[in-house]
């Protein structure tokens, strides 16, 4: 019999013209993690996101699962913070500001977009070393694809709703991301925006900062996204360390109201920082 301790890493990325690894255009990805009985319909709700992308119509999916040997860790959401601009200009000023707090100096951010700008197929997460602003990961890769994380939907929905915030299904992703990225200690920050292009909101993440949403980070239409993680290279063994922990730690998010409540000094999330 299949215990519900046992628990599966359910993947899937869907391309256009080709696979990924022959070059086609990246519409979507998803990962998930779920037990033996919840595999059914997490699969089926994996293919439906890859199958109605705003990116475009897939000629190529790849859904595959597999059976998690490592205990997970458990680790609470980031405290979310909402940024209101009105123009992209005041959104990429805000964002600019946001890494500087975060400890990542103006010539790495110039040069993280430079990099940025030479970049014209992504699936997954740009390394940007926080000291240098020198690129880590594998080019030839198209980034490094975060997986093994994920919220109970029934924890996620107390959240929601003790914030008022939307049961947003893409900014529950994306926190679950940023949450299981900003745990490692050698993760400095993340810059992140949709390469949907009709999703103009995006965020800077880090420690200190929590969630920091930014209402337009770029022109609706555009299809080009960006998810950035400014590493500091001396925290962690080796890069194969921290790569191995984005892609195989698997990570719950799990959220307890009475300690947020008993806790005063914590911002809150849901709140307009400025
Ligand atoms: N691991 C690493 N990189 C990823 C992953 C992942 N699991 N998923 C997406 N990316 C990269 C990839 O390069 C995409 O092109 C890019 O990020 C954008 O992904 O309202 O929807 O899923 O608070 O389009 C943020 C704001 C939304 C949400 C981000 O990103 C909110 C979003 P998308
Ligand atoms: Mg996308």
């Amino acid at each position: 019999m299949q215990s519900e301790h046992t628990y599966y890493s359910v993947r899937m990325r869907a391309a256009k013209g080709d696979s990924h690894k022959n070059g086609g255009k990246h519409i979507s990805g998803g990962e998930v993690i779920a037990t033996f009985s919840e595999l059914e319909s997490s699969i089926a709700r994996l293919v439906e996101k890859g199958l109605t992308h705003s990116r475009g119509k897939p000629e190529f999916m790849n859904v595959e699962f597999e059976k998690i040997e490592q205990s997970v860790e458990h680790v609470a959401p980031l405290a979310v913070h909402t940024n209101s601009v009105t123009t992209i200009e005041r959104g990429q000023a805000t964002a600019r500001s946001l890494l500087t707090e975060a400890g990542v100096h103006h010539n790495v951010i110039n040069k993280s977009y430079q990099v940025l700008s030479q970049i014209s197929e992504l699936r997954g997460a740009v390394l940007i070393d926080v000291h240098t602003g020198q690129r880590l990961d594998d080019p030839a890769k198209n980034g490094v694809r975060v997986s093994r994380m994920d919220w109970p939907w029934n924890n996620f929905e107390s959240w929601a709703k003790t914030y008022h915030l939307p049961q947003n299904n893409r900014m529950k992703e994306a926190l679950v991301l940023a949450t299981k990225v900003i745990h490692h200690p050698a993760t400095t920050a993340e810059l992140c925006w949709s390469d949907d292009p009709d999703y103009i909101t995006g965020y800077v993440a880090n420690r200190a900062l929590g969630y920091q949403r930014i209402t337009q980070l770029k022109e609706l239409g555009d299809e080009k996204g960006c998810r950035i993680f400014y590493v500091d290279p001396t925290k962690v063994e080796n890069l194969d360390a921290y790569i191995n922990y984005l892609t195989r730690q698997p990570v719950f998010i799990h959220w307890e109201k009475e300690q947020v409540i008993n806790d005063e000094s914590r911002s809150f999330p849901g709140t307009t920082a400025n």
